[in-house]
């Protein structure tokens, strides 16, 4: 029988804390190129062990492998290069503008780049993202322009939310990137909820719901899968597992279940798991998933297994509770190294391009930036006006609120 002593409370624990050594040989890696693609009409019963395994693509050597290799041209591949390239160049100039006073916060996608970048290229016009905040890449990847998602960072008076969103939340209907709201995981049901829509009102369009590893630990994730499956929404349920959530390891949201992915096997929901910092993996599964929702086969709940180099926003110090060295241990390496490495094994780049692309680039975040701040940083020049405060959000402005802006005299 067993022991009828005294009740212990479980609470996971990260393998290493500060100042330990960084330790991923429990993150079970498979060959790039080894794992099967199945039909996209496929039983979902017959696919469960993909929930537990890992999709690549590139191997160490920068070649594409395997029956996942193959969709996209070398142009293609060269232009989603520079968006990585731009979006990592736009962070950290805006994480330094952060740091001068001109904006209240900045959040970073450090060696998350290819998900959102490489997602939208799967993605077809019309088609609608309820992003978090770190799917910026989605917004690059679609020729949005920089300038104005500054503006909107320094919340001034070229600022299309005028003000009224916390820097980063950016929102654009054209681009198929819904308004972010900042109460984690409300946008997977939103996501779904839209799916369902367009395929009640026969459409043509899908949604792309987004998600971190800890996020998923909130009841919306839950009750989205379960509508979701259901109705066989036209939705890719996409989960970003980057190891963390602020200062909580991914192993307090994931619990027993092994992987994020396995999630969606109690739902019946065909659920992969892709190597998040392989752009052509990235891409190659987000097109499968893509493809299955506009056939009418339902969701497809996808994890990308990546990892939040830096900082969770430029609020947080990742040094209080990970190992400074962790992200160099990180055995999935870099998005951005290992795209550049596998043009230049391909012939088509090389270091010498990538070192003047950098300096491109840069020079063009330096102009945007510049036109930005002609409109005004946080703390100087041109600011939303007052008037802005009372509109946009009812059709009749209800009494108390004129009461409020003719008190305000604006
Ligand atoms: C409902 C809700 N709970 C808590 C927070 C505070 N919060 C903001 S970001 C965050 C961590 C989210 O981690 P994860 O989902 O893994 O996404 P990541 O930041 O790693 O991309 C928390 C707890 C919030 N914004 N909303
Ligand atoms: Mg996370």
């Amino acid at each position: 029988m067993a022991d009828a002593g005294m009740l212990r409370f479980h609470v996971p624990e990260p393998e290493v804390r500060p100042g330990g050594t960084p330790d991923f040989s429990n993150v079970t890696i498979p060959k790039a190129g080894s794992v099967p693609r199945p039909e996209i009409d496929v039983d979902p019963r017959t696919i469960r062990d993909m929930a537990f395994s890992i999709i690549r693509v590139l191997n160490r050597a920068g070649e594409a492998v395997g029956p996942w290799a193959g969709l996209l041209s070398d142009d293609e591949l060269l232009e989603g290069l520079r968006h990585m390239m731009t979006l990592r160049s736009f962070d950290a100039r805006m994480q330094m503008a952060q740091r001068q006073g001109k904006t209240s916060f900045y959040m970073q996608h450090l060696g998350e780049e290819a998900v959102s970048c490489a997602f939208r290229k799967a993605l077809a016009p019309g088609d609608m993202n309820f992003p978090t905040y770190r799917q910026a890449g989605l917004l690059i990847a679609d020729g949005y322009p920089m300038v104005t998602m500054m503006n909107q960072i320094y919340s001034n008076e070229a600022d299309p939310l005028k003000g009224r969103q916390l820097p980063i939340m950016y929102s654009s209907k054209e681009h198929g990137f819904f308004s972010i709201s900042g109460n984690l995981a409300t946008q997977y049901i939103q996501a779904v909820g839209w799916a369902m829509a367009s395929a009640i009102s026969n459409d043509s369009k899908i949604a792309a719901a987004w998600i971190g590893d800890g996020s998923t630990a909130e009841s919306d994730f839950h009750a989205a899968l379960v509508f979701a499956s259901t109705y066989k929404a036209p939705v890719v349920l996409n989960v970003v597992n980057n190891q963390w959530a602020i200062s909580t390891f991914q192993g307090i949201a994931r619990g027993g279940s092994g992987t994020f992915a396995a999630r969606g096997l109690g739902f019946g929901i065909p659920s992969l798991r892709v190597d998040g910092n392989d752009y052509l993996a990235v891409h190659a599964v987000a097109k499968w998933a893509a493809t299955r929702a506009r056939k009418n086969l339902g969701p497809t709940l996808v994890e990308y297994v990546t990892y939040r180099v830096g900082a969770h926003s430029s609020s947080d110090d990742p040094s209080a509770y990970r190992p400074k060295a962790e992200s160099d241990a990180w055995p999935l390496g870099d998005p951005i190294v290992r795209l550049k490495n596998h043009l230049i094994q391909r012939g088509v780049w090389s270091d010498e391009r990538h070192t003047q692309a950098e300096a491109e680039i840069l020079e063009t975040v330096i102009a945007a930036q510049r036109e930005a701040e002609r409109h005004g940083t946080l703390h100087a020049g041109g600011k939303p006006s007052t008037r802005d405060m009372f509109e946009g959000v009812y059709a009749e402005m209800p009494p108390h609120l004129r009461r409020q802006r003719q008190q305000a005299g604006v």
